[in-house]
């Protein structure tokens, strides 16, 4: 299965240069995690404005280690290239506050939701907060697309919003915040730059 994973990403890794191996393209540094795994959750705070309620702005899932280039692949859905792959480090280095949750299943579980955000890639990102959150959608924002792998890869076992359907604070959104609180989730890795 790994090497299948390994053959899925092979081709589309975008390049990293030598000198992205303390910092990636942002500004804020942070120690590079050493106890990551396929399938944890990687959270983003992001002083800037947040249409979204809750601390946490920016969450992508942890897909695979490429060793060409160093780094972890994060597979993110973002407002500027929809559904796309980054290295850990520069994800990392966008946000001053960064923390990495695992989710409390099995690693074939795991590489299914990767497998799943994986086939998403290239959908254009959904800035429809106020709908209900679909599995299979036409387009995703960050904290849906984590929560729409894990639920296809559990086939409905693990929910990661926290307040599924209407809560007064999210709306029917799955925000990055819930998906942090989620109990299926337990925190391996915290740094504020
Ligand atoms: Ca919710």
């Amino acid at each position: 299965m790994i090497a299948l994973v390994l053959l899925l990403f092979g081709a589309a890794v975008p390049a990293v240069g030598a000198s992205s191996l303390s910092k990636g393209g942002g500004t804020y540094y942070h120690p590079y995690p050493t106890n990551v795994q396929q399938g944890d959750l990687v959270f983003g705070y992001s002083p800037d404005l947040s249409i979204m309620p809750g601390h946490w702005t920016h969450v992508g899932i942890i897909a695979l280690y490429d060793s060409s280039v160093g780094d972890w692949i994060v597979i993110e859905a973002k407002p500027s290239d929809g559904v796309s792959m980054t290295t850990l480090r520069e994800f990392l280095s966008r946000y001053p506050e960064v923390a990495i949750k695992r989710v409390s299943t099995d690693a074939t579980t795991k590489y299914y939701a990767v497998y799943f955000a994986y086939s998403q890639l290239g959908k254009p990102y959904n800035y429809n907060y106020l709908a209900k959150p679909q599995v299979f959608d036409s387009a995703y924002y960050c904290s849906e697309l984590v929560w729409a792998a894990y639920m296809w890869a559990s086939n409905g076992r693990i929910n990661l919003d926290t307040n599924p359907g209407w809560s007064w604070t999210y709306g029917y959104a799955v925000a990055p915040q819930e998906v942090y609180d989620s109990p299926w989730t337990y925190l391996i890795y915290y740094h504020k730059a």
